[in-house]
C-alpha cells in the first residue's frame, strides 16, 4: 500500500478525486541498531531506511502526492531543480503517469546513479553549469511563463507526503522517539517530519514530540552560520545547497522542538558512511550518513544520550553514488582462477 492509500485522509489537499497512484513508496523499515548503539553511547538507536523507497530515497513519499495532484489538476508536465534524488523520483512518477518530466541539475555535482535514473525514466535532463541554488532560481522563473507544475519541496503537496515518515515511526515505536537525527539540505524534510510528528500527536497517536536534530555539511551549512552560502561545497552532493527554500519552517522545527541544526565535516560524514555499512550492514548515501555523523558528534559531548531513544533517518541508498564508494578504496584482492591461489590469498593453511 502506498502513502496515498494509507495516509491520504491525513493530507491537506488530497480528496476522493485525487488519483491513488503508487510505486510502492513508504512503509520503510525501522531497524534497531545492532552495534553502533553501544559504540556511540545511545540508549536505543533505530535507523529508518528511506533508501528502500522505489527510487531509493525519501523523495518518493512527497513526489507521489505532488504528481497525483498535478494529474488531478490536468497538468501535462512537471519540473524540478535537483541535487539528484528529487529528479530521480519526479521522473519515475512522471513516467508512471505519462507526464513529461523536466529536471534541472548542477552539472558534475550529481551522483551517477541518480542521473542514470532520471535518464532511464525518460526525463528531459538539463545540466547547468551552476549550483542547485541556481537551478532552483531557473525553475522558479520558468514556471512564471509556462503550464508546468513545480515539484520541488516549495510545493506544499511534497511536504504532505513526506510527513508520513513521522507517522510510520510513531506507528512502529508506539510513541515518538526522544530525538530525530536528520540531514538538512533544502530543509523540506525536517519541516515535513516536524509537521508529521505534531499532527500525529494532536490526533492522539503520540504522547510527546522528539527534538529535531538537523545536520548540514560543514561546507554547505547556511543554518549553522545564519545566512546563505554562496559557493557550497561537500562530498555529500545531495545536500550541497547554500540557499535552503524552507528556511523559516526549518528554524521553527528546530526551535519549537528544542533541537538544533549543527554541521559535520566531510571527514566525519565519510567516517559515518563507512561505519554504517561495516557495523550495521546499511549502505546509505553520503548525505544520509550526515545524520549518523551528527549523532556520533552529539553523543560524544552529551553522555545523557545513553538514556535516550533515538531515530536516525537514512534518507537515500548508497548504490546511487558508486563513485564515492569506490573512492573510499575498493577492498578487492585479485587472484588467478584456481582454488590454491584463493586459499593462499585468504591465508588458509
Ligand atoms: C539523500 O534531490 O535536495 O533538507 O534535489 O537527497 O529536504 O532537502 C535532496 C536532498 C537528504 C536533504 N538526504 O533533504 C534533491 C535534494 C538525501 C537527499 C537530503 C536530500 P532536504
Amino acid at each position: 500500500m502506498g502513502v496515498l492509500a494509507r495516509y491520504g485522509h491525513l493530507m491537506a489537499g488530497v480528496r476522493d478525486s485525487t488519483p491513488p497512484i503508487t510505486l510502492g513508496e513508504g512503509g520503510t523499515p525501522l531497524i534497531r541498531s545492532r552495534r553502533l548503539e553501544s559504540r556511540l553511547g545511545v540508549g536505543e538507536l533505530y535507523f529508518k531506511l528511506e533508501g528502500m523507497n522505489p527510487t531509493g530515497s525519501f523523495k518518493d513519499r512527497g513526489m507521489v502526492v505532488a504528481v497525483a495532484k498535478a494529474l488531478e489538476d490536468e497538468c501535462g508536465a512537471i519540473i524540478c531543480a535537483s541535487t539528484g534524488n528529487t529528479s530521480a523520483s519526479a521522473s519515475a512518477f512522471g513516467a508512471l503517469c505519462g507526464m513529461e518530466s523536466i529536471v534541472v541539475v548542477p552539472r558534475g555535482n550529481i551522483a551517477a546513479g541518480k542521473l542514470a535514473q532520471a535518464s532511464m525514466y525518460g526525463a528531459r535532463v538539463v545540466a547547468i553549469s551552476g549550483s542547485f541554488d541556481d537551478a532552483l532560481d531557473i525553475v522558479r522563473s520558468l514556471t512564471e511563463m509556462n503550464q508546468v507544475r513545480v515539484v520541488n519541496s516549495i510545493n506544499p503537496d511534497r511536504l504532505e507526503g513526506q510527513k508520513t515518515a513521522a507517522f510510520e515511526i510513531i506507528d512502529d515505536l508506539g510513541d515518538a522517539p526522544d530525538d530525530l537525527f536528520i540531514p538538512v539540505g533544502n530543509a523540506g524534510n525536517i519541516t515535513a517530519y516536524w509537521k508529521g510528528f505534531t499532527e500525529y500527536r494532536e490526533l492522539g497517536n503520540a504522547t510527546r514530540l522528539p527534538r529535531m536534530m538537523g545536520y548540514q555539511a560543514a561546507g554547505a551549512a547556511p543554518f549553522v552560520i545564519g545566512h546563505p552560502v554562496e559557493d557550497p561545497q561537500t562530498v555529500a552532493t545531495a545536500i550541497r545547497i547554500g540557499r535552503p527554500a524552507s528556511w523559516d519552517s526549518a528554524i521553527a522545527a528546530r526551535d519549537e522542538s528544542g533541537g538544533l541544526i549543527d554541521s559535520v565535516t566531510d571527514e566525519q560524514i565519510l567516517d559515518a558512511y563507512s561505519l554504517l555499512a561495516e557495523m550495521e550492514g546499511i549502505f546509505g548515501e553520503p548525505a544520509s550518513a550526515a545524520s549518523v555523523a551528527g549523532l556520533a558528534k552529539y553523543a560524544l559531548d552529551h553522555p545523557e544520550t545513553q538514556d535516550r531513544r533515538v531515530v536516525c533517518i537514512i534518507t537515500g541508498n548508497g548504490l546511487k553514488d558508486p563513485d564515492r564508494a569506490t573512492a573510499q578504496g575498493l577492498n578487492v584482492d585479485e587472484s588467478p582462477a584456481d582454488s590454491a591461489a584463493v586459499r593462499k590469498i585468504l591465508g588458509w593453511q
